[in-house]
């Protein structure tokens, strides 16, 4: 089993981007289940993917990087069982450290692990607005993630889009950056396979 965190501030476009994503982690036949992880106790995320067909576990009520993660391992453990899927996308909460989600998924020996891989989805319509306030979280998201992926970009100009890339690049981030639409899935295919899933 693969593990795909798809990490990202609050209402940057995770679970949308995740939708998009399935089709091309699905296309050589690997089976994918979602973990959403969310405090709300709507559970709509979990909905839509679940409509779209997806195998979709949804934890409430706490976060999956601090004190949700024994859940996350029974979820994980349940999936193997159940489900067996090749790959498994995480959708945590927007102030989530995926560090600790990494470490206690590749700590954990009960699903036959073979990767974990991060993403980070940042929302540009937000983006200048919001660094400075949630630059730690930012961070943390950053530091792990394979390939940094500018969503919402046809909300901004072009101008803001460099602008937003030299930002992230200030924080310390070297990676891949790709610009994508996760309402439309534009980008999402080129953003996935800067991954090495
Ligand atoms: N204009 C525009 N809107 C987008 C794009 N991608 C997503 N959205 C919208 O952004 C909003 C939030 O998207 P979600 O996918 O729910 O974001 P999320 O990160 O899963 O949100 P939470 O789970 O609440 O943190 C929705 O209204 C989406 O339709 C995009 O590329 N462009
Ligand atoms: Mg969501």
């Amino acid at each position: 089993m693969k593990v795909v965190i798809v990490s990202g501030l609050l209402g940057v476009g995770k679970t949308s981007v995740i939708l998009k994503m399935l089709d091309p982690l699905m296309a050589d036949g690997t089976k994918v289940a979602v973990i959403e992880n969310d405090f709300g106790a709507m559970g709509v995320d979990s909905e839509v993917l679940e409509k779209n067909g997806m195998k979709v576990r949804d934890l409430k009520g706490g976060c999956i990087c601090c004190t949700m993660q024994g859940s996350l391992m029974d979820s994980l453990v349940s999936l193997k069982n159940e489900y067996d899927p090749g790959i498994v996308v995480i959708e945590p909460t927007g102030i989530a450290d995926p560090e600790f989600i990494v470490g206690s998924v590749e700590a954990f020996p009960g699903i036959g692990l073979e990767s974990t891989h991060v993403t980070v989805v940042v929302d540009c319509e937000r983006f200048l607005k919001v660094q400075k306030m949630f630059e730690r979280p930012l961070k943390n998201q950053l530091k792990l993630a394979e390939v940094a992926m500018l969503n919402k970009i046809d909300t901004v100009s072009a101008e803001d889009l460099d602008r937003i890339e030299a930002a992230i690049r200030g924080l310390g981030y070297d990676g891949p950056l790709k610009r994508i639409r996760g309402d439309t899935g534009e980008g999402i295919p080129e953003a996935i396979s800067e991954m090495s899933i």
